[in-house]
């Protein structure tokens, strides 16, 4: 998969991509990031990105033409799934548009700022708004990187074990029930016994009743 991120501020996003499960997946080559400077698209000798709005109010507006120009590149390059702006009015990011995008090629993320973008843009090249939640960032940014690691980690090879983003919290609409490690007893604090007790499918039927219950108290919204 090839992401490309489009942002007047691309150093925000270096090191999540150098670190960790994501920066294996990009040395292994499941994950191409590639960042691109608006600025340097920005008109005349100033490199202007942004001016006020039509109808006047606070805070400056991007561009047209410099976002229309960097978008316009990448699209004559390769076809893009997806060119999505990371906006706090999108759709709230959730587990299966995390999936959904998982399974494309070549993905443009745009990163709004200040104000926000031209309205054009949206009409013009934006297949898809998304926001990480109902808060307000200083910037697109945060917002892409968690859109990047919520795709990037469900590629094929990027976990060791394959199985364990098939188990995640949300894969099936229930939350992950609770886990222990060694040792069994801690301050008088015990493991529950029946994950002692060897019984495979008396655990397995435990674990999901636990999935169910942790779920039902903290997320009753999302259970089925
Ligand atoms: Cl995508 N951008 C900004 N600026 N704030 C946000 C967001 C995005 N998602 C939630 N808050």
């Amino acid at each position: 998969m090839r992401i490309d991120i489009i942002s007047v501020l691309p150093e925000l996003m270096q090191s999540p991509f150098e670190t960790s499960i994501l920066k294996r997946a990009v040395d292994k080559g499941l994950a191409e990031i590639h960042f691109h400077q608006i600025r340097d698209f920005g008109k005349g000798k100033h490199r202007q990105i942004d001016d006020e709005p039509y109808g006047g109010g606070a805070g400056m507006v991007m561009m047209i033409e410099p976002l229309d120009l960097c978008i316009s590149e990448l699209k004559s390059q390769r076809e893009y799934d997806e060119i999505i702006y990371l906006t706090p009015d999108g759709i709230t990011l959730n587990q299966k548009i995390a999936n959904t995008l998982s399974i494309q090629k070549n993905l443009i993320f745009l990163c709004g700022h200040y104000k926000g973008i031209d309205q054009r843009i949206r009409e013009l090249h934006i297949t898809k708004e998304i926001s990480i939640g109902d808060y307000v960032l200083t910037g697109g940014e945060l917002a892409a990187c968690v859109l990047a690691d919520s795709i990037i980690r469900l590629l094929p090879g990027v976990l060791n074990d394959e199985q364990s983003a098939l188990t995640d919290s949300f894969q099936d609409n229930l939350l992950s029930p609770p886990i222990y490690t060694r040792p069994a007893e801690y301050k008088g604090l015990k493991v529950p016994e029946i994950l002692l007790s060897g019984n495979s499918k008396k655990i397995e039927e435990w674990l999901h009743d636990q999935a169910v219950s942790t779920t039902q108290e903290k997320r009753p919204d999302i259970l089925k």
